[in-house]
């Protein structure tokens, strides 16, 4: 029996890397019948069949797990956003924030494509940027003629997830780093096309204290798993001036003696992020339950 992690799966068969050698593996069928599928991420012991291929018998237990695209075992998520084509959007940020924070993952935030802005639109994204840096979190402004090393080195150790809507540079920004992947990516004529996925599925590649995944880029952001009282804890901000506010279970929208209210109005959480909860709040407090 072997232990490995899978990077990859294909059609049914999951290719799994011990130190650098590769099995392509089957779940057993023990497997279909509990309706349990191995993701990429995943830990799993395998017996060996021959030299290349093998049976999985077990599947660690997952310390986190992304549903969309699937990948567990994350210790870095990094959203990836471009400045432009497509345009930089807090509102977009905001809404893979909270997914990221639905799924206990504290991401880092990377803005590609700095070298394709001018003065004012570099200078706007790195206003932004401060108030998340504010807010707690990681960011990064990069373009093509930074040194990816010391972007990744910037991440530390584990397993780095690059998530983020299609054509935000994440396959380009691998391409630099490992140049010998030669990954597709996005032609120029296509960039304008945002119904265009270039990159269609989930792999790891090994890099020198971990791994890095590439996935595919998505159109839309699924909030079905989230129930509308839980949107404020994934505000950072949000969240930690709410214990100030008069009802324990305040959602900050119209209830008296709001603290989160006051630090809108006083400065202290940005206007924006304050308009994008309200208005996530409300989706979710609108959408049709499926039952
Ligand atoms: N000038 C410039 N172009 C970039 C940069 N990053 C990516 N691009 C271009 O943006 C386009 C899209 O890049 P991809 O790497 O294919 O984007 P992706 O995020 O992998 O897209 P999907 O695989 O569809 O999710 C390509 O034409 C890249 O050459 C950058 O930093 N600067
Ligand atoms: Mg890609
Ligand atoms: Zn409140």
């Amino acid at each position: 029996m072997k232990t490995g992690r899978i990077i990859k799966s294909i059609s049914g068969v999951y290719r799994v890397d011990v130190d650098g050698e590769l099995y392509d593996t089957k779940p057993r069928g023990l497997f279909r019948k509990n309706k349990f599928s191995p993701i990429v991420g995943d830990v799993v012991d395998f017996e060996v069949e021959n030299v290349t291929e093998g049976y999985i018998h077990h599947v660690h237990d997952r310390k986190n797990e992304l549903k969309r695209p699937p990948v567990s075992n994350i210790d870095h998520l990094i959203i990836v956003m471009s400045a432009v084509e497509p345009d930089f959007s807090t509102q977009l940020l905001d809404r893979f924030l909270v997914i990221a924070h639905s799924y206990h993952l504290r991401p880092r935030i990377l803005v590609t494509k700095k070298d394709l802005t001018t003065d004012t639109i570099a200078s706007q994204i790195k206003q932004n940027l401060a108030i998340y840096e504010a807010i707690g979190y990681k960011t990064q402004f990069i373009g093509v003629n930074d040194d990816v090393n010391d972007v990744f080195q910037a991440w530390g150790s584990g397993l780095a997830v690059l998530s983020g809507q299609s054509g935000v540079g994440k396959s380009t920004l691998l391409n630099h780093y490992f140049p010998e992947l030669e990954l597709e990516t996005q032609h120029i004529s296509k960039s304008l096309n945002r119904g265009r996925h270039t990159t269609r599925h989930v792999e790891l590649y090994e890099r020198s204290n971990g791994f890095i995944a590439d996935t595919p880029g998505f159109s839309a952001l699924d909030f079905d798993h989230i129930q509308k009282d839980e949107v404020k804890h994934y505000f950072l901000e949000i969240n930690e001036f709410g214990e100030q506010c008069k009802f324990r279970n305040c959602n900050h929208i119209k209830e008296p003696k709001c603290q989160v209210k006051s630090e809108v109005e006083l400065g202290n959480i940005a206007q924006f992020r304050y308009d994008h909860y309200v208005q996530l709040f409300n989706e979710i407090a609108n959408r049709k339950e499926r039952y």
